[in-house]
This record gives structure tokens, C-alpha cells and sequence, in this order.
């Protein structure tokens, strides 16, 4: 029961955390302890932490225009990439596997943030162009990239009236034709058809 014991001497030796609200509910930015950490002894240590905890690897160049996939909605409450809305049996976009690609990433002005997920693969983001004001304000080095584009992606937000190149590299260790999925993780976007199936052809 030590953290039992840990908990009751925080509350008695400072306010209670559970006098500023009633009925259970914790109020908005409210502080709530959660837990005390007890430090008993301190061993020597003798390591180093290494200067560059890791690396990235070489970003993939690739030929050619880039793919580009418009993220749309046909106002009928259905969305959709490229105009094509889920289909199980339809793969519309193949890639030769091992090929290097750009993908361009195109959202409507008056449109929702859609956090675009590619199965299989991960990929750099290149390019953020055309950002909203609030998104524009975040970027932090050239090509309107965020804090959270640098390293290897699954997932990348983009925003409305936002065109996002992102750098995919199709190597995988399997025979054969693969199919894999690309969409939106918003499940209601998902599910009125902002999805995808992808073929990589052997
Ligand atoms: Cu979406």
C-alpha cells in the first residue's frame, strides 16, 4: 500500500484536490495530482547519452510529377479522394513495388483537417503550401513544415486549403501483388468513403 500512503500524505500536506469541484467531475485545467514519485537512492551512472539519438533515412528521390489526390465531398454527405468513394472490390491507384513516389495531398478551402493514414508504408513529408493562418504561425523551417512532419510518418494532418507533398518509398520483402489501404482516420470520413484500397504490384 505504498502508493496509497504516498497519496494520502500529498493531500494532507497540501489542498485538497477534490474541494474545487462537486459531483465527481473534474472542472476544466483543473490540477489533480496524480501520482508522487519517492527518489530512495540515486546509483551512479556511468553512460552516455549519444549526441544524435537517431537517424532518418535518406530521403527517397523520386521521378516524375507527382501523384496528386484530392481529398473531397460530393454535398451529399459523402466524402471521398479523388472523387472515388470506398470500394472493396476497386484498387484506383497502383504502384510498381520498390518505386520511389511524391504524393501531392490536395484539400478544398471550405473543407475539415483530414489526418491521412497509408497502410504498409511510412513517408517524409516534403512540402506544406497554402496553410491555414493559424497552421502557417506553427512552422518552424522552410517548406511550411511543421514540428511534427520531421521523421517517418504513417499519418499526416492536412489542413483546409493545404497541398502536402509527402516522399513514399514502395520497397517491401513480399512476392506478389499487395493490396493496402489509404484514408482518412476521421471514421466518419472514412466510412462515407474517403478511402482508398491501393494495389503494389510486383
Ligand atoms: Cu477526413
Amino acid at each position: 500500500m505504498q502508493g496509497m500512503s504516498a497519496m494520502q500524505g500529498m493531500q494532507s500536506g497540501g489542498a485538497d484536490p477534490h474541494a474545487a469541484h462537486t459531483g465527481g467531475g473534474l472542472m476544466d485545467g483543473m490540477e489533480m495530482p496524480l501520482l508522487q514519485i519517492n527518489i530512495r537512492s540515486s546509483p551512479e551512472y556511468k553512460r552516455n547519452i549519444p549526441s544524435q539519438l537517431s537517424r532518418l533515412p535518406k530521403l527517397a528521390a523520386a521521378a516524375g510529377e507527382p501523384r496528386r489526390l484530392t481529398l473531397g465531398h460530393d454535398g451529399k454527405g459523402n466524402w471521398n479522394i479523388n472523387g472515388w468513394r470506398f470500394n472493396m472490390h476497386e484498387t484506383p491507384v497502383t504502384v510498381r513495388r520498390g518505386t520511389r513516389e511524391i504524393w501531392l495531398l490536395q484539400n478544398n478551402r471550405a473543407s475539415m483537417p483530414h489526418p491521412m493514414h497509408i497502410h504498409g508504408f511510412q513517408f517524409r513529408v516534403l512540402e506544406r503550401r497554402d496553410s491555414p493562418a493559424q497552421v502557417k504561425a506553427l512552422a518552424t523551417r522552410q517548406n511550411g513544415l511543421l514540428p511534427q512532419d520531421f521523421g517517418l510518418l504513417d499519418t499526416v494532418l492536412v489542413w483546409p486549403g493545404e497541398s502536402v507533398r509527402i516522399a513514399l518509398d514502395f520497397s517491401h520483402p513480399f512476392e506478389g501483388d499487395q493490396t493496402y489501404m489509404f484514408h482518412c482516420h476521421n471514421l466518419e470520413h472514412e466510412d462515407t468513403g474517403m478511402m482508398i484500397g491501393y494495389k503494389v504490384k510486383a
